[in-house]
């Protein structure tokens, strides 16, 4: 896919700061730190459209951006900066845990974990979290250029071990380097594909479907509107 524009929309404090619904959005999301915003400048080609930062925590709202005048990306805070007792459990804020719960033009989460690590306990949890409520997501294992090529296969194995119980089908896997610019093809291709079902779609959107995902949502299923809705693109089918 071509990015023939890439221009940052806003920095919402929280879900109705957000702009109106109108575009399919993609969110990335993550361990603070894991490559959220560096992969999205990766996929925009724009190198400074997302602040890139080693100090984890660094990006504290949710930061929109268009992409071809048409669909958006979003870079979500981290999880798991706060610090004190209970660090090991994942953690983020009310506008995120909003965002992705009710956002209606919410397409698919990358969900990124760092490939140089085995499964962090932090990471399993927020997946368990994503399948609860019916969040589609795809994997994305980030950083491949700092690890060997077997070191990361081995933990991309012993992650979806953790969570292969939970799905019907799994979900997704992709890996990715912003630095050696590595798998930049082939996510664009997940937001391409989800793009072309949006609008090529075997039956027309309901007038009620306002919003991108509802349309997804509801191309091919003969399903009312309304529990459309909530059923979100199948990227990830939890039980
Ligand atoms: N080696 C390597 N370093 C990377 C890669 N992607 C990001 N980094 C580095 O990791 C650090 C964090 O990158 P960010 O893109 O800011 O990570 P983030 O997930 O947006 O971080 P927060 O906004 O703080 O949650 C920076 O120092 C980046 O240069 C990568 O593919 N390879
Ligand atoms: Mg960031």
């Amino acid at each position: 896919m071509e990015i023939s524009s890439a221009v940052f929309d806003c920095s919402a404090p929280d879900l109705d700061s957000c702009p109106d619904a109108s575009l399919p959005e993609f969110a990335f999301i993550g361990r603070s730190n894991v490559g959220k915003s560096s992969l999205l400048n990766l996929l925009s080609g724009r190198l400074d459209l997302a602040r890139v930062s080693p100090t984890p925590g660094f990006t504290k709202l949710i930061n929109i951006f268009t992409i071809n005048r048409t669909w958006r990306l979003v870079d979500l805070p981290g999880y798991g900066f706060a610090s004190g007792a209970r660090k090991a459990k994942f953690k983020f804020n009310r506008a995120v845990n909003d965002y992705l719960k009710h956002r209606t033009s919410l397409c698919c989460v990358f969900a990124l974990l760092d490939s140089g690590l085995s499964p962090q306990e932090m990471d399993v949890e927020f997946i368990a979290w994503l399948a609860r409520n019916s969040v589609p997501f795809v994997l994305v294992f980030t950083k491949t250029d700092k690890a060997t090529s077997s070191t990361v296969q081995e933990n991309i194995m012993a992650f979806t071990a953790r969570i292969s119980g939970w799905f019907e089908k799994l979900p997704s896997i992709f890996t990715c380097s912003a630095m050696a610019k590595q798998g930049r093809e082939e996510l664009l291709g997940v937001i391409n594909e989800a793009l072309a079902a949006i609008q090529v779609g075997p039956e027309p959107p309901q007038p009620e479907a306002a919003s991108p995902s509802e349309a997804l949502a509801t191309a091919g299923q003969k399903e009312s509107t309304r529990t459309a809705r909530k059923k979100r693109p199948d990227l990830a089918r939890p039980w």
